[in-house]
């Protein structure tokens, strides 16, 4: 660790995602710095870096990984690219917050789970933000407290106002259905047993290809079921819901009404545009989380086994909706560095 016990982060990938995070460690988050700065694209990276001190630009994520002021590693590149990422900062024992997806497939999420095995420490957070949001995280207090008694279903709304036009249905599962599976697993404390996925005639103003809106349902080994509103064209904004349906009541997050205004004979308040802006405290507390856990030497937050049962659970999902049918999820027993 660099002066005062600072943590050298080096940032992979500078897209969307990447470059937020680069300001986030840069100008947000306290007791850590951003040491490095990789992307393919050189250009870009050195872009980001000349703006920041003490901040090297690199094309190769494995020789940020060497530098001695790189104590951690916020992976943020496309999901193809983690599992070597991963595996790199495994090699050097270093910490990582890597956003969803861990890996792109259940098969190489495994790899990573059995490398962080033979570590014999946990050293990855996964980036599913939502767990760090006010209205989730006190949802997740009230189930957990046990108040409202046993949930018994949960009612998710995901909606986007638009996506670019070669967004897939996979995708649709693969990157944003993959945050309710998350959260209905974490919220619930089960694992999803089984995917169901329901298409009506499309949006005619979704990209061509793309079945819009979905209804995706998830059973879970607890007897739960939770079904989600996908709609990632919904044209007024971003919207996430959910309401947990339990033996003695129920509790609801996501409606946004913090600021409700009354004018020219109506009454209204704001949707927030995307996902940066909705969940922008979730990125930063998630961030500062990992920073405040790595430089205690601990690893907290989603972990590996997450990112591994949510591959698991898409690619339940993606077959789903291929074949319209009730598909299972295959899951290999939780290993015991994850109970
Ligand atoms: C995107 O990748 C995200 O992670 C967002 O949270 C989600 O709402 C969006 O649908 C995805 O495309």
């Amino acid at each position: 660790m660099t002066q005062q016990g600072t943590l050298g982060v080096a940032v992979i990938g500078t897209g969307k995602m990447g470059a937020d995070h680069v300001r986030r460690v840069d100008q947000v988050i306290s007791g850590a710095r951003v040491t490095a700065v990789v992307d393919i694209d050189a250009g870009r990276a050195k872009d980001l870096a000349v703006r920041i001190d003490g901040c090297t630009a690199y094309s190769d994520p494995a020789a940020a990984m060497a530098a001695p002021d790189v104590d951690a590693v916020l992976i943020a590149s496309p999901g193809p690219a983690h599992e070597a990422a991963l595996l790199q900062a495994f090699e050097h024992d270093l910490p990582v917050l890597c956003e969803k997806p861990l890996t792109p497939d259940s098969a190489s999420a495994l790899r990573i789970l059995q490398a962080e095995q033979r570590l014999g420490h946990r050293r990855v957070q996964v980036g599913f933000m939502r767990r760090y949001d006010t209205e989730y995280m006190k949802l997740k207090a009230l189930l957990d407290s046990g108040g409202l008694g046993r949930p018994l279903l949960m009612h998710c709304r995901h909606r986007n106002a638009s996506v670019h036009s070669y967004f897939t249905n996979e995708m649709l599962i693969n990157d944003s259905v993959v945050h309710e599976m998350d959260c209905a697993r974490w919220l619930l404390g089960q694992e999803i047993t089984a995917v169901t996925v329901l298409r009506p005639t499309p949006n005619s103003h979704a990209p061509e290809g793309l079945s819009d809106p979905q209804l995706v349902l998830f059973e879970t080994d607890g007897g739960a079921i939770v079904n989600v509103e996908m709609f990632a064209t919904c044209g007024f904004g971003y919207q996430v819901q959910a309401e947990a349906v339990c033996e003695r009541g129920t509790a609801r997050i996501g409606e946004a009404h913090d600021l409700m205004t009354n004018t020219a004979g109506r009454w209204g308040g704001d949707i927030a545009p995307d996902f940066v802006v909705r969940f922008e405290e979730a990125y930063d507390r998630e961030v500062q989380r990992w920073v405040d856990a790595t430089r205690r030497g601990e690893t907290e937050g989603p972990s590996a086994w997450d990112g591994y049962a949510a591959a698991a659970v898409c690619e339940a999902g993606v077959r789903a909706q291929a074949t319209g049918e009730r598909t299972l999820v295959e899951l290999i027993e939780r290993p015991a560095l994850y109970r």
